[in-house]
Parts: C-alpha cells; structure tokens; sequence
C-alpha cells in the first residue's frame, strides 16, 4: 500500500456527459483541492501534505470525442488525469481533501477564458456542473 509520506501517486477518473439537447465544442474542464476537512481530529484542516494533479486534469471535454464535440447523450472519460500526494512529513497528514472537478458551459453564461467562445446559449441545469470526492490522506 502507498503513503504520502512517499509519492502516492492515483488515477482520477472523470467522466464527462452532455446531458442537454444541443452538440458542444467547447467544454472546459478542470479540478481543484482544498484541504477541507479534519479528519485526524487536532483542530485544524491543514495536514493534506503536498496534493499536485497532471497536466490532463485540465482539458476540454469536446476536444475528447473523436468528432470534436460533445453531443446530446455522449460521455468522454478524460485519460490521464492523476493526484499525487506527497512526499509528507507524518505531521502534514491526516486531514482530508476535497477534490473539486468544475465543467465550463460556454454560452451567454460562460466565460472566457476558460472558454474560446461564445455559442450564445445558456445551460438549462448548471447544478450539474461541478462534482466532488473527498480523500483522506494517509501517513
Ligand atoms: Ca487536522
Ligand atoms: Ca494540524
Ligand atoms: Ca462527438
Ligand atoms: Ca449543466
């Protein structure tokens, strides 16, 4: 089993879904962490240690499918997508990350950048626009 008092390195999985009724080609994705929650009890959410995610935790989902876009009902699994945690000092452990993954609607309510355009449509549903996963780091 791996530690973060080594370099712990781990697969995130994220799978991306059109759920509307209209194909996207420009579909920012990107994860974030915060270290959240005390998990080992000593008062403070501090002890996540050192969380770096690659490169591919960043990315646009449209850019995933092989046509280019992400059409009504099409899910895209992003590759290559990993959080190492460590190397840490026992101390620097114990607490627990959230990890947050934030899609991007790029229409009159998106933003540039992250996007690289406007198509002039809204999101009907931005509740399901952001997940997360909370993760304990061990010593
Ligand atoms: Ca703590
Ligand atoms: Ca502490
Ligand atoms: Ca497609
Ligand atoms: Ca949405």
């Amino acid at each position: 089993m791996s530690t973060s008092t080594g370099t712990d390195v781990n697969v995130v999985v994220i799978k991306i879904k059109n759920f509307g009724g209209v194909a996207e080609t420009d579909v920012p994705y990107m994860v974030s962490d915060g270290c959240t929650i005390d998990s080992n009890g000593d008062g403070d959410a501090l002890d996540c240690g050192s969380v770096v995610y690659s490169a591919a935790c960043t990315g646009n989902a449209a850019a995933l499918s092989g046509d280019g876009d992400l059409d009504p009902g099409e899910v895209v699994s992003v590759i290559g997508c990993t959080v190492t945690y460590g190397p840490n000092a026992v101390a620097d452990t114990g607490d627990s990350v959230t990890h947050v993954l934030t899609i991007v609607h790029c229409g009159a309510d998106g933003t540039i950048p992250p996007c690289t355009g406007n198509d002039g449509g809204t999101d009907s549903n931005p509740s399901n626009n952001t997940a997360t996963k909370n993760t304990k780091v061990l010593p």
